[in-house]
């Protein structure tokens, strides 16, 4: 009937206006992951990154690794943005201690460590941003995505923080690129556990994830985005 098809219209446009890729043809995805860091000659991220095809259906998958250097990782990022323009950016970045996938709320205006970072720079509680937002939320589906990971039995939560380190660094300028760009871009960071191969550079128990296991939940969160 007429009702049950305004209804029906009603409900896609809602769905668009949540999800803008949603049946989309040709989306185009950047998905990044990060170098080495710390006191691992690898890093999870980048090898999930490279687990990745290049094309998945119709949709195109760019894939890149980042310097974990704060303003370098940046400046990276945004020249692949102008380059490739997506329609969604995933960056990827490992924290060991993370049970499994953890896709994160917010980046906070703070750079702060312990740790330096790869080009030997240390910050302790500067803005990332002089005059920026406190804090820049993803603009992704959370609960969606986490709930679609979960029924394809990959193991996922919302994180409500990423840290104050290089990751959070990136996922802010990632944020702060979207809100200042007028073309819609479905944004957000994910942070993974270690892989296999790094058990001895962790402390026991830590929990681990397999790159083909990470690379299948960004599939799935591809399929999830654009079904
Ligand atoms: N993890 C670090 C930086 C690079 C990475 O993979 C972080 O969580 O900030």
């Amino acid at each position: 009937s007429r009702l049950l098809q305004n209804t029906r219209s009603c409900v896609r446009m809602i769905s668009i206006y949540f999800n803008p890729l949603r049946k989309e043809t040709n989306v185009l995805f950047l998905i990044t992951g990060f170098d080495p860091f710390g006191n691992s000659d690898r890093n999870a991220s980048a090898e999930a990154v490279r687990c990745l095809p290049a094309m998945l259906g119709d949709h195109t998958i760019v894939t890149a690794t980042l310097p974990v250097v704060y303003d370098k990782c940046a400046d990276t990022l945004y020249a692949l943005l102008d380059e490739h323009q997506p329609d969604c950016v995933l960056c990827l970045g490992q924290a060991a201690g993370r049970e499994g996938i953890s896709i994160e709320h917010a980046a906070v205006n703070v750079k702060a460590s312990s740790i330096p970072d790869n080009a030997g720079v240390t910050f302790s509680g500067e803005k990332i941003a002089e005059n920026g937002a406190e804090s820049l939320p993803s603009n992704l589906p959370l609960k969606e995505l986490t709930g679609a990971l979960r029924e394809v039995g990959i193991p996922a939560k919302i994180s409500y923080s990423a840290g104050t380190y290089v990751c959070n660094n990136l996922f802010y300028h990632l944020m702060q690129y979207a809100s200042e760009h007028a073309r819609r871009m479905l944004c957000g960071f994910i942070h993974i556990p270690p892989n296999e191969s790094q058990k001895t550079d962790f402390a026991e128990g830590t929990p681990l994830m397999a790159s083909a296991e990470v690379a299948r939940a960004i599939k799935a969160i591809i399929a999830y985005l654009c079904a």
